[in-house]
């Protein structure tokens, strides 16, 4: 099975070849021509490998011309480019990796190899350490200094995969191993089933009788996508993915499949809690089963194991050694949000700012998902690089709503705004179009650096300003690049309930903010979640299964999430405390 390759990666792989071509030296033109087809590929709103596989004309975009036309076919046959290959073949090892960290370039890349002879990432952070860089031009001490917090950021989160890239790999997988013969079923375990944000690697469960076992073996460890077999066993073993990605099988009988399933689904505190449970009553949980002396109890069905301590099922998302054990005895376990219960959008941008399509093609896709209805947010002025709204612009917009409404009938257009917190608290837009919104997103887009306290205050004045509506992505994490501004998420949760606001998780899978412990924290203390997928595309609006995988780890009902109600009960919720 083929793998669809995403215009991320190729737009990727672009981009690296014009980092390593710009090291070598090479011709400018040619440099700027695959960071052009860079862009124009990360911003098609299809996808390139679709198009090229439809026999369409890539060469027809701006950017892209026959030679790049067909590099792009190349790599969506193939996954790879040989020049590409061939460019990081030539390039020292160690280089293509530095080069590829934030703020460094490949001009300087090419200095730190020139000038020092560094050689890795780890060469060059001990190189830091020990102040070799000093004096060396284009290397401020403020470079210097987030080049090193940088590097230790990585070597702290770089084995672990976002979830959506985790998915767009072990899902094909685990539904080829579904279909093998004799296969009854192929679940994808570990912190993958319980939805973190992001995983470590893969644990795949297979159920089958134990005389298929070794052709699923054999099926895993030869899989198309598989770089290198790690272990292989009988039944256990481990492989790793193109891309880097660990996935672990373990073939397990009918007779096993529920105790391996809820063994491998931890979290490992979860399953230390539940075995130490079960010492109490003189029994026996491991992942073969529930065992009274040498007598299996329970272990086909994973709810057996949870039944048998009297407890109600604990779904994955809960299975983090947070309570979840005493609630499910109590009968206290809440009853998570899911999908379904989401009745509209409240986050999305158009291409009056960054996103791709207009208000009318957005609403429409919104529509057709069955939503009741989408919230527009595009970015207010201060936010430059994405073309963000000034008031003149705005006004228009709400006009233009207020028209397109007339077509949209019972499915409503909600007229809203991403608008910039600025470094003072003040908010990006002035209050007299801010009053003809339906309702009011304050997002901080700079000086993530601000300390603690100033931070939070910002973002606390902003919140006196009564238009304002929902905190967006409240602590700016984009994860595995750029941390969590430093904020007190206490006091910012106390203040919005004072004041009536909501908090949004952003649904988006780089973002995922509010995390799983913040978002519990703000039901708890009776604060107001919304989820909303600040989708840049029509693609950007089917994310929102991502936002409530968060909110279901931080124990969300439906009553929880303001964007669970129809329109007339969501616009009382967000009148603010008066
Ligand atoms: P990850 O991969 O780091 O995102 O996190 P997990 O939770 O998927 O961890 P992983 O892949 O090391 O192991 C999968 C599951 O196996 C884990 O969630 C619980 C179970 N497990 C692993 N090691 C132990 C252990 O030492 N004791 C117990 N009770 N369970 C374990
Ligand atoms: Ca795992
Ligand atoms: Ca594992």
């Amino acid at each position: 099975m083929a793998k669809l390759i995403h215009n991320t990666e190729i737009a990727a792989m672009f981009d690296q070849l014009a980092d390593l071509l710009e090291i070598e030296g090479a011709n400018r033109f040619r440099v700027r021509a695959y960071r052009n087809a860079a862009r124009e590929i990360a911003n098609l709103p299809r996808q390139a490998a679709d198009m090229a596989a439809a026999g369409e004309d890539l060469a027809a975009l701006p950017a892209i011309g026959d030679d790049l036309a067909g590099k792009i076919a190349e790599i969506a046959a193939s996954g790879r480019l040989k020049l590409l290959d061939e460019v990081t073949r030539r390039t020292p090892a160690g280089l293509s990796e530095i080069v590829a960290l934030p703020g460094i370039g490949p001009k300087r890349a090419k200095i730190l190899h020139d000038k020092l002879g560094v050689k890795s990432i780890a060469d060059l952070a001990a190189r830091i350490k020990a102040g070799s860089l000093q004096g060396l031009a284009g290397f401020g001490a403020r470079t210097v200094a987030k080049m090193l917090q940088e590097i230790e950021a990585r070597s702290s989160t770089a084995r672990r995969f976002k979830l959506h890239d985790a998915e767009s790999q072990a899902e094909p997988l685990c539904a080829h191993l579904a279909s093998l013969p004799g296969v009854e079923r192929a679940i994808i375990a570990g912190s993958y089933r319980r939805r973190k944000e992001t995983v470590g690697d893969i644990d795949i469960l297979v159920t089958c009788a134990a005389k298929h076992a070794a052709e699923v073996t054999r099926s895993f460890t030869s899989y198309l996508e598989v770089e290198r077999v790690a272990a292989s066993g009988p039944t256990r073993s481990t492989v790793i993915l193109r891309g880097g990605l660990q996935a672990d099988l373990r073939v397990v009988p009918p007779a096993s499949h529920g105790a391996a399933l809820h063994y491998f689904t931890g979290s490992k505190d979860h399953n230390i809690a539940i075995r130490a449970m079960a010492v109490k009553d003189g029994l026996k949980v491991n992942e073969y089963g529930a065992f009274l002396g040498a007598k299996q109890i329970a272990g086909r069905r994973e709810e057996d194991i949870y039944r048998l301590f009297g407890m109600d099922y604990i779904e994955p998302e809960l299975r983090e050694n947070g309570g979840e054990i005493e609630a499910a005895k109590s009968g206290r376990l809440p009853k998570l949000v899911t999908v379904a219960d989401i009745r509209g959008d409240l986050h999305a941008h158009t291409s009056a700012s960054d996103g791709t399509l207009t208000i009318a093609e957005m609403a429409e896709v919104a529509r057709r998902k069955g939503y009741d209805y989408l919230a527009i947010t595009d970015h207010s002025k201060r936010v430059s690089v994405a073309h963000g709204l000034d008031e003149k612009r705005l006004n228009a917009q709400i006009d233009e709503i207020d028209k397109l409404q007339e077509r949209f009938g019972r499915f409503r257009i909600l007229k809203s705004c991403e608008v910039d917190i600025l470094s003072d608290g003040k908010l990006d837009i002035t209050d007299d179009t801010l009053k003809r919104l339906d309702f009011v997103y304050g997002a901080v887009h700079y000086n993530f650096e601000l300390p603690r306290e100033k931070q939070t205050e910002r973002i606390i004045r902003a919140m006196d300003n009564r238009h304002f509506s929902i905190l967006a992505h409240p602590t700016g994490r984009i994860i595995n690049r750029r941390p969590p501004y430093d904020i007190d998420m206490e006091r910012i949760v106390a203040a919005a309930r004072q004041r009536g606001c909501a908090i949004e998780i952003n649904a988006h899978p780089d973002r995922l903010d509010m995390n799983d412990v913040h978002a519990r924290m703000a039901k708890e203390a009776g604060v107001k979640i919304a989820i909303g997928t600040d989708a840049h595309s029509a693609e950007g609006l089917e994310m929102m299964r991502y936002g409530i995988d968060q909110a279901r780890r931080g124990w969300l009902e439906a009553k929880d999430v303001i964007n669970t109600r129809a329109w007339p009960e969501l616009r009382k919720l967000l009148k603010r405390t008066p």
